[in-house]
Formats: structure tokens, C-alpha cells, sequence
């Protein structure tokens, strides 16, 4: 929706400032906590706004890029919508990538973008590009007039919480101003204007609220009885750790049937669960065991193994149940199935009985803790590599720390060779579209949400991707381990079914010979390269302990990981 309106008013920085103020204030009630912003001259009436709004917590950048994915990870953390200020024009455009991993991971974003007026757009007025719907079908979409006092308050509150109330996805604001954006005198006097929202004023709430009771569609304790007769397996998934997901071992162990892992579950590393699950699918002996299974039932989607998704695709399943917390497609193999809307925790809490075939699978227990023999074996005493690193940093994890794991090889080595531990981190990840992009300024924003210590395991392409994101790890105050593992490249490639080796160095690895330290110099930060176990777990307890961010340089060799992941797999292929 565009109104357009040609009404000048005699102040018109001062009413502008008056929306910005009105929008901020609304969010806040919304549950809005911080607000990220990026300097820029046409979202004045916003950031003025925002500069004096007490309720919430400002973080400023200059790149917009990394500023949207900081909000992206203090969204996660947090477990609330966070706001973002831009300027007009290709400011807003960098925020797209955060805005697609938000979208289809349900973080509730809100942009909040100035721009120019309806008669400053496409005839060559500066910085001014076409905003509304620039995000496509990434981001719900609000396209606010400029400032109007025909406009009444109450239209854009309730416009505003319309919009933002119980949205799990980005929002959008294109929000047009009309200069003069600064304003100069002491104060206007807006009374008549504000009257009809006075009641507003003097409370907290928001001006509108939507409430919706939650839907009772449960299953029935017949449709119970039913689906846990036989042999099944519980798929843990990607579950956040609001979600509770602790409530499935219980779940696991109620009804005696198998509670296999994947590595943003949160409970990957936990002992009541078969977290190796990927390694297990390359054994015989494990694969003839699941093989027997006739019921499955999957929480949340997203599942990172290949191996395991092709089980769940192949299996021929009496009954294949979904538990999502939203309405969504999940699942690329499109197997039929009924899926239930709920949270794990809600699931989980339902009155199952025990299965008539609980223990079936035993047997999977002892080889998932054979797997972890070998893992202690042929990885934390073998050579050093990225396999070793990751586990040393899963090892010493507790649930009052947070560990956010990049994409390509950190992420699947974790999946693939956590160990099994009697605490772990909560994990956070960026797998809605997997990009190698944003990963520093989304595991900063996780950091300084709250405050608890947190580690970052990163590619050294991913980080070169994101390396002006330091400056923002500047500003943590806590402590922040970025464990970059730096492989001289894309090492993932060498997993892939290139023609030659040639055209894997040239098109794909992009080895580079860099290393880190100047640039952790150039941004101030703590920095230290290690090349053997005993140094980097010496320079991680460390660092653990420092209130401020450190960079520690992982230098491996460029076939390390892959050569161990192929070798490990042939042995378990064979026992
Ligand atoms: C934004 C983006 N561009 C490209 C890719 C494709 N891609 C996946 S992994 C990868 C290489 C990552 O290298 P690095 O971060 O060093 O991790 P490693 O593979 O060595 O573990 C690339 C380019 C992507 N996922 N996202
Ligand atoms: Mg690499």
C-alpha cells in the first residue's frame, strides 16, 4: 500500500521526527529490544528517533551488509524482533542477504528504511532507487507515506503493529521523509495532533494487540497408541533452544525407541542420544539395524546429513510424522507424512505410551560409542587438523556458552565427529541458505545478546567474506573466540566430483596464501596462530577467559580434513 500525499506542513522536520519517535516507541512495546543502524542522511528522523528511545540497546556499523546479519544474530539469541536503520539506495539493498537467511529461518527482522518522496523517485534525484518490495517475497511489506498531519497517530500505530505483531518472518518499512530532515527549532507543538492517542502515551503497551489461542489440534491418545506400535526412530532436527529440546531424550527414552541427532538438534553431543548418526550410515551393521524401522517421527527441518536425509527418503515408512513450530515445507524428499504445528517441547509433553517394541534398537547405543572409541583414536590423537580443533572446542563447551559453527567444512565436520559430552553449548548456525557470507557479524550479534562467552568456528573464505565484520566484534564485551580454520581455501571442493585437479585449484579451492594476523592487528583484536593441539587448546582456554574478542588463526594443511573424512569413512565402511 502507497499513500501518496503532497500536503506540506510548516514543520515538517519536526513531524517527520514525530513518526520516527511514534515508530520507535511502537516497536519497543512490540518487544523490539535493539536496533542496528548504519549512518546515512534520509533515515534522520529515524536514528534521531532511535538516539533518544531508552528502551532500546544501540548498535551502530558502517556496513549495512554485516549490519544486517549482526541483527540476524541477536534476533536468534535474543528470541525477539530486531530493528535495523538505513539510508536510501544501495544501503538497503545490502541488508538482502541477512534478509533471505532470516526469512527462511523465521527471524523476525523489521527494516526500518528512509528514503525519498514519491516526486524524487526515478528522475535522477540522488541516492534514489525504487525500495518497496525490494526484498521480493524475503520480507513482509510496508510502504509508509510521508509524514502527514492528515495522517492520524492511531492510522500508524495500529498499521505498525498490524505489520510486526506475532510475525516470525522480516518486515519491511519503507518509510518516505520530505525535507528538510534536521530539525532546529527548540519545539512544536504537536498536542492537537497527538490528542486522539493520549491514552497511548501514558502507557506501555502496544496500541493494538493480536492474540491468537493456540490451535488444540493434537493427537489424539488413540492416534499415540497407534503411531508408536512397532519399531521407530525419532529424528532430532534443527531445533532452536527455545524450543526445549532436552524434552526428546525423555521422550527417546518413554517410548524405548532410538533418538538420532543432527548437529543444530542441540543435542548432538548429548549421551542419551545416537549423535553420530551420519558415520553410523556408512556401517552395515547400523544401516541393517534401521533398516528394520517402520515409523519415524522428525522434529524440525533442515536436516545437514546427506546420509541421514537419504535414509528418511528411501525407508518405507508405515507412518511418517513432522513436528514444525510453523507452517512450512521442510522436507526435499516430499515423502507423505502428517505433520503437527507445534513447538518439540509441546510434542514431547503429549501422554505417549511406551512402545510394544521399545529397545528394539539397543544395539545402535554401543555403536554409536564405538564410533566415539575410534573418533578418540583416529582423530584427537592423530595428527592435527580441523577434526581435532573442532572437537577440543566441543569438548570444552557448557550450557552457559554458545557456539556458532560456519557453514561448509566447519559445520558438517561437527555433525559428522562432535564428541559425546555430558554438557554442551547452545549451537546457533546460518543453514537457511548456507551462505559462507555474514558469519563474523551473525556469531557477533549472537555474542552481545547475551553476553554469554561464545566461540565462532569459520572457513578461512568465509571469514575473508566477512572480514570487515571485525570491527563489530570490537565492540564485544564478553568473550568471543573466532577459531578461524585456515585451509588455504575452499577445502569443501575437495569433497566434489571436479574433472581434475587443475580446475579444482583454479575454479573452486581459490587458495590464497593469506594469513590473519594483520588483519586482527588492523581491527585491534587479540590474535594468535597455532599449528598443534597443545597450543590451540592452551590459546582457547585463554581466550575463554578474556572479556573481549580474539581471533586464533587455525593454520592446517590444505587436504587435511578431507583426506581424514575419507580415510575415517572407509574404515567404518569396513567394520
Ligand atoms: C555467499 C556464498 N558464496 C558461495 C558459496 C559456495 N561455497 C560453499 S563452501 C565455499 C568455500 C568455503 O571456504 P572456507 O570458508 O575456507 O571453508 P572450507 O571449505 O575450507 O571448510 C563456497 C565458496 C556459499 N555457500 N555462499
Ligand atoms: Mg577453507
Amino acid at each position: 500500500m502507497i499513500w501518496y500525499s503532497s500536503m506540506q506542513t510548516e514543520h515538517t522536520a519536526e513531524l517527520n521526527l514525530l513518526w520516527g519517535t511514534l515508530i520507535l516507541e511502537e516497536l519497543a512495546r512490540l518487544g523490539v529490544k535493539h536496533v542496528c543502524m548504519a549512518p546515512g542522511s534520509r533515515s534522520t528522523p529515524l536514528t534521531l528517533a532511535a538516539a533518544r528511545q531508552t528502551k532500546l540497546s544501540q548498535h551502530l556499523h558502517f556496513d549495512e551488509r554485516g549490519l544486517g546479519f549482526m541483527a540476524l544474530g541477536l534476533a536468534k539469541a535474543s528470541r525477539a524482533p530486531v530493528a535495523i536503520i538505513t539510508t536510501s539506495g544501495t544501503a538497503v539493498a545490502n541488508l538482502y542477504p541477512a534478509i533471505i537467511e532470516a526469512w527462511l529461518t523465521h527471524v523476525p527482522l523489521i527494516v526500518l528504511s528512509g528514503d525519498r518522496p514519491p516526486e524524487l523517485i526515478d528522475c535522477g534525484a540522488n541516492q534514489a532507487i525504487i525500495q518497496p518490495a525490494i526484498f521480493a517475497q524475503y520480507a513482509k511489506q510496508l510502504n509508509l507515506p510521508t509524514p502527514d498531519l492528515s495522517i492520524a497517530p492511531q492510522a500508524l500505530l495500529s498499521l505498525l503493529d498490524e505489520a510486526v505483531c506475532n510475525q516470525s518472518q522480516p518486515v519491511h518499512i519503507n518509510c518516505m521523509y520530505r525535507e528538510p530532515l534536521y530539525p532546529n527549532e527548540p519545539k512544536v507543538d504537536f498536542d492537537r495532533y497527538l490528542a486522539p492517542v493520549k491514552q497511548w502515551q501514558q502507557q506501555t503497551t502496544p496500541y493494538n494487540q493480536f492474540a491468537a489461542l493456540g490451535a488444540s489440534q493434537m493427537p489424539t491418545s488413540d492416534a499415540l497408541a497407534r503411531f508408536v506400535h512397532g519399531k521407530g526412530v525419532i529424528v532430532a532436527a534443527t531445533l532452536a533452544p527455545e524450543q526445549n529440546p532436552e524434552q526428546l531424550i525423555a521422550l527417546a527414552q518413554k517410548l524405548g525407541w532410538p533418538i538420532v541427532t543432527d548437529a543444530q538438534s542441540q543435542l548432538r553431543q548429548h549421551t542419551g542420544a545416537i549423535g553420530n548418526i551420519d558415520q553410523l550410515l556408512h556401517q552395515p551393521k547400523s544401516k541393517a539395524l534401521l533398516a528394520q524401522a517402520e515409523r519415524v517421527i522428525v522434529f524440525g527441518g533442515r536436516i545437514l546429513s546427506k546420509r541421514l536425509i537419504s535414509y528418511l527418503a528411501e525407508q518405507n515408512w508405515k507412518d511418517y510424522w513432522q513436528v514444525l513450530p510453523q507452517q512450512q515445507r521442510l522436507d526435499p524428499s516430499h515423502k507423505p507424512k502428517q505433520l503437527w504445528i507445534a513447538t518439540a517441547e509441546q510434542f514431547a509433553s503429549l501422554s505417549w505410551p511406551r512402545s510394544s517394541q521399545a529397545n528394539w534398537a539397543l544395539n545402535l547405543v554401543q555403536f554409536n560409542d564405538e564410533l566415539e572409541t575410534l573418533y578418540q583414536q583416529q582423530i584427537d590423537h592423530a595428527e592435527f587438523g580441523e577434526a581435532q580443533t573442532i572437537r577440543a572446542i566441543a569438548n570444552r563447551q557448557t550450557e552457559k556458552q554458545q557456539l556458532f559453527i560456519g557453514n561448509s567444512l566447519p559445520v558438517r565436520l561437527y555433525d559428522m565427529f562432535a564428541p559425546i559430552t555430558t554438557s554442551s553449548a547452545h549451537v546457533f548456525t546460518n543453514r537457511g541458505a548456507s551462505g559462507i557470507d555474514g558469519l563474523l557479524a551473525t556469531a557477533c550479534g549472537v555474542a552481545i545478546a547475551e553476553a554469554k562467552p561464545t566461540t565462532l568456528i569459520i572457513g578461512d573464505i568465509s571469514a575473508l567474506h566477512d572480514l570487515n565484520s571485525l570491527a563489530i566484534a570490537r565492540s564485544v564485551t564478553s568473550p568471543l573466540v573466532i577459531v578461524i580454520l585456515n585451509n588455504d581455501g575452499g577445502n569443501i571442493f575437495n569433497l566434489l566430483p571436479v574433472p581434475n585437479e587443475q580446475l579444482r585449484t583454479d575454479y573452486y579451492r581459490l587458495s590464497h596464501g593469506l594469513e590473519f594476523g594483520f588483519g586482527a592487528a588492523m581491527f585491534g583484536l587479540a590474535y594468535n596462530q597455532v599449528d598443534s593441539l597443545t597450543d590451540f587448546i592452551e590459546s582457547y582456554e585463554y581466550a575463554m577467559t578474556y572479556s573481549g574478542p580474539s581471533v586464533i588463526e587455525v593454520s592446517v594443511s590444505q587436504n587435511q580434513a578431507s583426506d581424514q573424512i575419507a580415510q575415517i569413512a572407509s574404515w567404518i565402511k569396513q567394520s
